[in-house]
């Protein structure tokens, strides 16, 4: 299996946590999915990650690549059926990826939105996706977190560790000390130490 990524990306990251954790061995091909027109051949969303299987054909976005590696390796990522309750079983964990993509799909905007040269650049969307990751962390600052993860927690992981590799100075944990203690523990798993953004 052959997957499109690059070392900054969280969308991608939470793939490769889950492959690390289920010890899946996947051929990583790094692009930059803002240039490489190429990568539209393999995902017509020309976006990271795209998983290409052994018979070519290709799995995206990253909920569904994650699944899909969950159930080919045989793990617990995916909490099986279960009623909705907003603590516990599947609907927390999907609910919980949700909440993660949505903070990552702001602060990537972002990130491209500030990296714009200044006359192009667009100050109301700035302040928008911002306001959007704001509002994230403030949800999950009263959450409990599963100390078997779910997709969930990993998905969660991988935002915050985005934050803090491209918005060092946000400075969140003055205003989510439950949250930061969580994610104190969370990073340092091997498989979130082996795959840290750069
Ligand atoms: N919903 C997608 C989002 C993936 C995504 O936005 N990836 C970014 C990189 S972190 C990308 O490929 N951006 C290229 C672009 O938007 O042109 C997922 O979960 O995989």
């Amino acid at each position: 299996m052959k997957l499109y990524t690059n070392p900054a990306s969280p969308f991608a990251r939470k793939c490769r946590v889950i492959a690390h954790e289920l010890a899946l061995k996947l051929e990583e091909v790094n692009v930059n999915a803002r240039d490489d027109d190429s990568l539209r051949a393999v995902n017509p969303l020309k976006k990271i990650p795209a998983l290409v299987l052994d018979d070519g054909s290709a799995l995206f976005d990253s909920p569904v690549i994650c699944e899909y590696l969950n159930d080919v390796g045989g793990g617990k990522f995916f909490p099986g059926l279960s009623v909705w309750r907003p603590t516990s079983g599947r609907w927390k964990a999907l609910g919980l990826q949700a909440l993660g993509d949505g903070i990552m799909d702001a602060a990537v905007a972002c990130r491209y939105e500030s990296t714009q040269p200044e006359e192009r650049r667009n100050r109301d969307h700035i302040a928008r996706y911002m306001a959007t990751v704001k509002a994230g962390l403030d949800a999950l600052e009263p959450m409990s977190f599963s100390e078997t993860p779910s997709i969930g927690e990993v998905t969660i992981g991988c935002a915050l560790g985005y934050l803090d590799f491209r918005y060092a100075d946000l400075g969140w944990r003055d205003k989510h000390p439950k949250l930061a203690d969580w994610f104190a523990k969370f990073s340092q798993y091997p498989s979130m130490l082996a795959t840290a953004p750069s």
